[in-house]
């Protein structure tokens, strides 16, 4: 009679198991999952839900909008304090999001302490620093890889004075984008960028007191319409592996190819010890840094699984990265944060063991179904407990808009207009 079925047992023994190979780098190996991992009970997933913070940027509470017009918004921020504040309110409203990350010179103050401590009273925490490597006349060549050496410099020099805001606002963050590209070819040499990226990259990394991390942003393209510095997830990794454990690689969710499988780029930085972080939005087009979740919300509940199965994810900055160009920007910022959360708590009711059992059996539908019935679950009553555990409304949107936060904004703030780059010629 045949011995019962031990998937753990069926997976190790089957001849080309590549377990047996890769025993001496077992780290990469998720044995967890082999072990008879019990469905997630309600208060398992309630305590990692509890857990889970996500950050909000400073920048996606003011008008902000494309290069064709900035329609602006009643009550919209207009300043740091403004911006911090209404990171406060999000916070208060989702009981999640305890800190706010800042992009400098956008937000940039004379006294950070002082920034600190107002950030305080508004109930949350200074998050990731953004340094902006982007946004001065200097920068049209590029900047830590411009040809100019002196150009370079002064890059690498702000993002110094970004580590210092860093340490005097207790944050342990540098997030860092490059919008470094070429638009034709031989407009530059390629190596040469790449080896100054890495130079750069490098300074920037050796100015890191102990305990700051740097996160470094990859994009396949804009504003470079031909090459970019910083293109992939690839790019990322290498020069991440130079620099040394305080960097890691920060994925942007509108930041990739048409097609490209986003999970799996995050299984492998996970496994590897790579990931740092998230900007999460989402495209329908290109970086388009819609509210995350409204286009593809499957794609964000596939990345979500990743992190909710995988292991190592502790030390991740879950951020989120958008532009809220036509809508409100603080119930896009609520209804971002419920997207993520919803995401997640599916993630997490993935039934690991059946899953596990139907991957080695090779039942090629019957694993994926698995997949698709948490993800169809309907996981609103578990928010709604989560909520009201945490002393929130169960619909944080709902809540701000039958709260008069909007009227009551736009009347202290009115409607600040901004030029668009058009409307600037
Ligand atoms: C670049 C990016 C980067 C930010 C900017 C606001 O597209 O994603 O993270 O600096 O948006
Ligand atoms: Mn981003």
């Amino acid at each position: 009679m045949a011995r019962p079925y031990n998937p753990r047992q069926a997976r190790v023994n089957r001849p080309n198991s590549t377990f047996e190979t890769q025993q001496i780098e077992g780290r990469f190996v998720n044995v967890s999952r082999m072990v008879q991992t019990p469905p997630m009970d309600e208060s398992s997933a309630l305590s990692r839900l509890r857990d889970l913070e996500i950050e909000t940027p400073s920048w996606g509470y003011g008008n902000s909008g494309t290069r064709f017009h900035v329609y602006p918004w009643p009550g919209a921020a207009r300043t740091v304090h403004e911006r911090i504040a209404d990171a406060g309110l999000v916070h208060r409203l989702t009981g999640c999001c305890p800190a706010v990350a800042l992009h400098i010179p956008w937000d940039a103050v004379d006294d950070y302490p002082a920034l600190q401590r107002y950030a305080q009273e508004q109930g949350i925490r200074i998050g990731a620093i953004n340094p902006n490597l982007f946004g001065s006349d200097e920068y049209r060549l590029g900047s830590i890889c411009h040809p100019d050496a002196a150009i370079r410099e002064r890059a690498i020099e702000h993002c110094r004075e970004c580590i210092q805001i860093a340490e005097q606002v207790g944050s342990t963050v540098i997030s860092l984008w490059l919008a470094d590209g070429t638009n034709y070819p031989g407009q530059d040499d390629l190596r040469d960028r790449h080896a100054r990226l890495l130079h750069g990259l490098g300074e920037v990394y050796a100015s890191l007191p102990p305990g700051m991390r740097l996160l470094v942003e990859y994009k396949f393209f804009e504003p470079g319409f031909y090459s970019t510095d910083l293109p992939d997830w690839g790019t990322a990794a290498l020069a991440c592996r130079r620099l040394g454990e305080q960097a890691q690689v920060l994925v942007d969710t509108g930041h990739h190819p048409q097609g490209t499988n986003v999970e799996q780029i995050v299984a492998v930085l996970l496994a590897e010890g790579l990931l740092g972080g998230f900007h999460f939005n989402n495209r329908k087009y290109a970086d388009d840094d819609l509210i995350v979740g409204s286009i593809d919300p499957f794609e964000l509940f596939r990345i979500m699984r990743e992190i909710a199965h995988g292991g190592g994810a502790e030390n991740i900055a879950f951020m989120i990265d958008q532009s809220h160009n036509i809508e409100g920007k603080i119930d896009a910022m609520l209804q971002s944060v419920m997207n993520i959360q919803t995401a997640y708590a599916k993630a997490l009711l993935v039934d690991e063991q059946r899953l596990a059992e139907a991957q080695a059996e090779g039942d090629v539908l019957g694993a994926h179904r698995i997949v698709l019935e948490a993800f169809e679950s309907d996981v609103r009553p578990l928010l709604a407990r989560l909520r009201r555990e945490v002393g929130v409304d169960e619909d944080p949107v709902a809540a701000f808009r039958s709260g008069g936060f909007a009227d009551a904004l736009a009347r202290e703030r009115g409607t600040a207009s901004v030029e668009s780059a058009y409307e600037r010629l």
